[in-house]
């Protein structure tokens, strides 16, 4: 018996209201009083219609005339002792069951998530699954190593390593984004030699590279090398001063002066815009910015650069970084938008949006990210000043829930389209990889990082917050599936759903044996996987907020198959250009976010959920985990 739940039952319609296995009487009600459901009876006829209400009413007055014999903890009609008023009951629960199916209750906890644990073969099955993990995470751990040796070995740096042809490459400006990327990943997982060699290589090498080098992205280099920086400062001790170095590697020191220097040069970015939006590309060694050869940037890009100016604000005692940074979200708030949701362009001459598409793919998804973690990362002044952030996450939310979610045919995957020509254009029913950040995401602001059993227990979820979390589940198995629809186990850049009226083909070379092989379309040109870790993520989000196992086993396929397809013996793991043909073709190039990022994510997926814990640290999106604010001083 489940324990009492802190809802009523005024909160059975938690789900999405698109998706929900609606009652007679409701679809009636909706027919009349509301526009979609309007839009839905239009192909109705009269006759139909009225023949419908008729048996509605029937129904109704039915149900109507039962007695209350539901409970919030029982199956219906549970409760009844009397033998009359049970046959009473019994009758009316048939036709009821008939003409409606029970609503769905707000996610409660199943005796096992309640935990009969006290037997011992409980406790053998906790010790071999335990012992199953920890393996696994030792499998993601020499993965890590073995990508490591094949950049160190090839590419030692330069920003990127090309696996195949064993030489670096240069790709994000050469600030050796491979090197900066990592070393956090190598603290987590405790592997002394990486952090040694890749924080002597900052040491030695990075203030004359933030120097010397030209062009980088303003974006790209916050979120990989300034992140990377700042993270590896505070998981080195830094906060505590010199003398409490918990980790290998240079002084703490070293990481947040490299910080500094390069934010000073980056804010460049901010100070030289007209406007409060930040020019795109900076010329690091002439302290200058200019906007992208189309004079737009990405609304993303300047959108996430918020987390690690504020941290670096904290850390260096300057508030300068986190000033200039932020009035870029306080301009976005008074931008235009449609239900939360905006363009993926804005210009910084004019400080408006441009264009019309809107996705959370690429150039869209971090802002939606950034709303939510920058609220979170205010830690107990959450209810201060940057309340508004949290106010657009959760408009844009409902936005996304109303205007971009849709089920695919014939088997339902619940996923999120575009709208690129805006809010009155055709919906589209492409989803980037990159979407696949949105249900971590949505589960994180649902219960702000603690496990779903605890915010449910001290009665924390909004009928708002269980909408997202149902939203979140649904989106992280559309996620995974869109991996194993493919032959290699690995999900392509890009998936098309198939939905009413559509007429395009299916899967070329896809994994027959997939059910959804028919949901979904890959379209020859979206076919490559750059070993992307938005899946990953989400699976780590959503196994630490709901305890399920199923995100771990989920997770570790996924890592089958990086193992099986992307590893070179050499060293380093490959991008790949199509992942429904086997063998697939290789694309040469490791992406640094291979090891910021996806190994990371699996690295904590499978290990225990006290590290890094997601109430106390945000992870920018690079992953680069930094401390909620109001817990930095205290630590
Ligand atoms: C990373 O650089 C970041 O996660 C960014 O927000 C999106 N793209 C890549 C990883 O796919």
């Amino acid at each position: 018996m489940s324990k009492g739940l802190p809802y009523s039952m005024k909160d059975v319609d938690y789900d999405n209201a698109k998706f929900r296995p609606r009652s007679f009487f409701r679809v009636i009600s909706q027919t009349l009083f509301t526009r979609s459901v309007k839009r839905e009876c239009l192909s109705c006829s009269t006759g139909k219609f009225l023949i419908l209400l008729l048996i509605g009413g029937i129904a109704y007055l039915t149900l109507t005339h039962t007695s209350p014999t539901h409970s919030a903890s029982g199956g219906l009609g549970e409760g009844i002792t009397d033998k009359k008023h049970k046959i009473i009951t019994d009758g009316a629960n048939k036709i009821r069951t008939f003409w409606r199916r029970a609503p769905r209750l707000p996610p409660r906890l199943s005796p096992d998530e309640e935990g009969s644990n006290n037997s011992s073969t409980v406790s053998l099955e906790k010790q071999n699954s335990l012992s199953k993990w920890t393996s696994r995470q030792q499998n993601v751990k020499n993965a890590f190593i073995h990508a490591w040796s094949g950049y160190k070995n090839y590419a030692m740096g330069y920003d990127e390593l090309m696996p195949l042809s064993k030489r670096g490459i240069d790709g994000l400006g050469g600030l050796g984004a491979t090197v900066v990327d990592s070393l956090d990943t190598a603290m987590i997982m405790g592997i002394d030699e990486i952090v040694s060699e890749a924080g002597s290589w900052i040491e030695k090498n990075l203030a004359q590279r933030v120097s010397e080098k030209g062009q980088v992205n303003l974006f790209e280099t916050t979120i990989r090398v300034l992140g990377g920086l700042l993270s590896a400062y505070h998981l080195s001790g830094g906060e505590h001063g010199m003398d409490s170095r918990t980790i290998k590697g240079p002084n703490p020191v070293v990481y947040l002066d490299a910080a500094k220097d390069l934010a000073d040069r980056l804010l460049v970015a901010f100070t030289s815009s007209p406007t409060s939006v930040p020019f795109s590309d900076v010329i690091l060694r002439d302290r200058s910015a200019h906007p992208a050869p189309d004079g737009l940037s990405s609304t993303s890009e300047v959108s996430s650069l918020q987390l690690e100016f504020n941290y670096l604000s904290i850390i260096s005692g300057d508030p300068k970084y986190g000033l200039e940074a932020m009035k870029v979200l306080e301009h976005l708030k008074t931008l235009p938008k449609i239900e939360g949701l905006v363009p993926i362009y804005i210009s910084p001459r004019s400080g408006e949006f441009s264009g019309e598409n809107i996705r959370l793919g690429s150039r869209g998804d971090s802002y939606y990210e950034y709303l939510l973690k920058v609220w979170l990362q205010q830690g107990t002044n959450r209810d201060g000043n940057l309340k508004y952030l949290h106010d657009m996450y959760e408009e844009a939310m409902k936005g996304v829930r109303n205007l971009l979610v849709r089920k695919s045919i014939p088997k339902g995957l619940v996923f999120v389209g575009e709208l690129p020509y805006g809010s009155k254009g055709a919906f589209s029913p492409k989803m980037d990889h990159l979407v696949c950040f949105l249900p971590g995401n949505l589960a994180l602001g649902a219960t702000k990082g603690i496990t779903k059993r605890k915010a449910m227990e001290e009665n924390l979820l909004t009928f708002e917050d269980l909408e997202n979390l149902k939203l979140a589940e649904d989106l992280a198995k559309t996620c995974f599936e869109m991996y194993s629809v493919t032959s290699t186990g690995l999900a392509p850049e890009i998936a098309y759903f198939r939905i009413e009226g559509d007429t395009e083909g299916g899967l070329d070379g896809g994994n027959k044996s997939s059910e959804y092989v028919n949901d979904i379309i890959i379209k020859p040109a979206d076919r490559h996987n750059l070993l992307r870790p938005e899946t990953v993520e989400s699976l780590l989000v959503l196994y630490r907020v709901t305890e399920d196992p199923k995100y771990r086993e989920w997770g570790w396929q996924i890592f089958e198959a990086f193992e099986k397809y992307t590893k070179i013996d050499s060293g380093g793991y490959s991008s790949l250009d199509d992942v429904t043909h086997l063998p697939p073709q290789r694309r040469d190039k490791m992406e640094t976010f291979f090891l910021g990022e996806t190994l990371k994510y699996l690295y904590l997926l499978f290990g225990d959920s006290s590290m890094i814990p997601l109430d106390r640290f945000v992870f920018n999106t690079e992953a680069h985990p930094l401390p909620i604010i109001s817990l930095v001083k205290t630590e």
